[in-house]
């Protein structure tokens, strides 16, 4: 079985997030998304998300290609998330192009296209309108 692993906040889920989410479970068999907790959101990413961790973890694991959701919790988690998991293949929007290159050793490293001209800040933006 090839596992697939992939990070992110996933907030105000959209179909940018489901494209991603698509692509990377068609390079293996089961998908683990690492959630961004609302802690690492804050602290880390100075991200304050609109749905919490709980409800945003409700949300992707109703989606078809997400086979198990796992907190993220820390920057660093990456590379013992990838050997504790066996995973086969690391995934990323293209936006983190390279910055994660340091994962080869343990895994495929991947970085897939982001969907154009949607995101939680655009969406966020156009609401306010
Ligand atoms: N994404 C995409 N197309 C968009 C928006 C997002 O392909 N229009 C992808 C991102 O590239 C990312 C995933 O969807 O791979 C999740 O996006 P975010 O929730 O914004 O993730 P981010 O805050 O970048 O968190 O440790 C890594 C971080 O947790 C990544």
């Amino acid at each position: 079985m090839k596992k697939v692993i992939t990070y992110g906040t996933f907030d105000l889920l959209h179909y940018g997030h489901v494209n991603l989410l698509q692509r990377a479970k068609a390079l293996g068999d089961y998908l683990v998304v690492a959630l961004s907790t609302d802690e690492f959101n804050w602290n880390q990413k100075q991200k304050k998300c609109y749905f919490s961790y709980e409800e945003r973890k409700r949300l992707l694991e109703a989606i078809r290609y997400v086979d198990l959701v796992i907190p993220e919790e820390s920057w660093e988690q990456k590379a013992s998330d990838v050997q504790e998991y066996h995973i086969d293949t690391f995934v990323m929007g293209n936006d983190w192009e390279g910055k994660f290159d340091f994962l080869k050793e343990y895994c495929d490293v991947v970085y897939l296209p982001r969907t154009p001209e949607i995101s939680t800040t655009q969406i966020k933006k156009d609401l306010k309108k």
